[in-house]
């Protein structure tokens, strides 16, 4: 199906859907293997996510792919990508939430998968969420070299430099008192790593020249962070239902945000000069990048 005529919320819904459908069919059967850790696998991804970095890597590929041209192989290819970067995401919801870490019982509006089954599934959901991830980049049907690119990209973005060192300063964090810099690298790896990934590979599978890697990477830079930014807004503006997880646990287990070092007047200009700079970066790649931009503007006034 073409969606080019969609507008942005119908594309979005179409690629959230199309997203759920593709993730379904990656994750393993409940009846073979291990039953129970199959469905916390399945628990853990299929649940109500927003499918934010999906939706980012086929608006990448969309803008990277040669205008008019069919390139069904990319175009799978970008399944397997928008699945595997999904699939990294939900393994480090679940690994957030154990009680080693944030103790969280709510996700996506529903029991943490700790809560659900128990500790030692969910570590183990998480450990098995890793390794499948992977396995989908290798069977992209792509140029091997484009293979070799992406599961370097997302293997550096999740790894100790990326999210997972993001996380161990988070760790770190409670009750210090960081400066704005100190802060906006914590971010970068924590929860800019992934989204920035989820931008390049779309590229990297749709075979972007150096040229629109450039834009891809400036745009990917403003909405990780940005996204970050929203996340702590969030935390102090809404409620537990409508974010369908804890609110105020930042401020409860005394963590730096950008609400608490630049307070929510500094933080939406921050976010407003954010959204310009990810528009900005679109520039140069034309109307195919259009998607790109109304996911910009979705992250920024998101509500949950
Ligand atoms: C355990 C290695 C490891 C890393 C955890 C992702 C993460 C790092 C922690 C989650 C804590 C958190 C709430 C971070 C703020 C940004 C963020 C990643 C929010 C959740 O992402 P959404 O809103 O979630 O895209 P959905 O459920 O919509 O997919």
């Amino acid at each position: 199906m073409s969606t080019a005529q969609l507008d942005f919320d119908e594309w979005f819904q179409s690629t959230v859907a199309h997203t759920t459908a593709v993730l379904d069919e990656f994750l393993p059967a409940v009846d073979e293997g291990h039953q129970r850790l199959h469905e916390a696998m399945r628990y853990a991804v299929l649940g109500p996510g927003k499918r934010v970095r999906a939706a980012l890597v086929y608006a990448a590929g969309e803008a990277s792919l040669e205008a008019g041209s069919a390139a069904s192989a990319q175009r799978e290819g970008l399944d397997y990508a928008a699945a595997a970067v999904e699939m990294i995401h939900a393994y480090s919801l679940v690994h957030d939430d154990l009680p080693c870490m944030d103790d969280d019982d709510l996700r996506r509006g529903r029991p943490t998968v700790h809560r659900r089954f128990n500790e030692a599934t969910a570590m183990l959901a998480g450990d098995a969420l890793q390794p499948l991830a992977f396995e989908l980049l290798a069977q992209m049907p792509v140029a091997p070299a484009l293979i070799v690119q992406a599961v370097q990209l997302l293997a550096r973005s999740a790894g100790s430099f990326g999210m997972a060192g993001g996380q161990a300063i988070d760790c770190d964090s409670v009750g210090q008192v960081l400066q704005s810099e100190a802060l906006q690298q914590m971010h970068r790896m924590k929860t800019g790593a992934m989204l920035e990934a989820s931008v390049l590979l779309g590229g990297i599978v749709a075979g972007a020249g150096s040229a629109v890697r450039e834009g891809l990477e400036a745009y990917a830079a403003a909405v990780g962070l940005a996204f970050q930014v929203v996340d702590d807004i969030l935390d102090v503006t809404s409620d537990t239902v409508t974010l369908g997880k804890t609110v105020g646990k930042d401020a409860a287990s005394d963590k730096p945000t950008y609400v608490s070092v630049m307070g929510l007047t500094g933080s939406r200009e921050l976010l407003a000069s954010l959204r310009e700079q990810a528009h900005e970066a679109l520039r140069p790649l034309g109307p195919t990048a259009c998607r790109l931009g109304g996911i910009a503007d979705f992250i920024v006034g998101r509500n949950h």
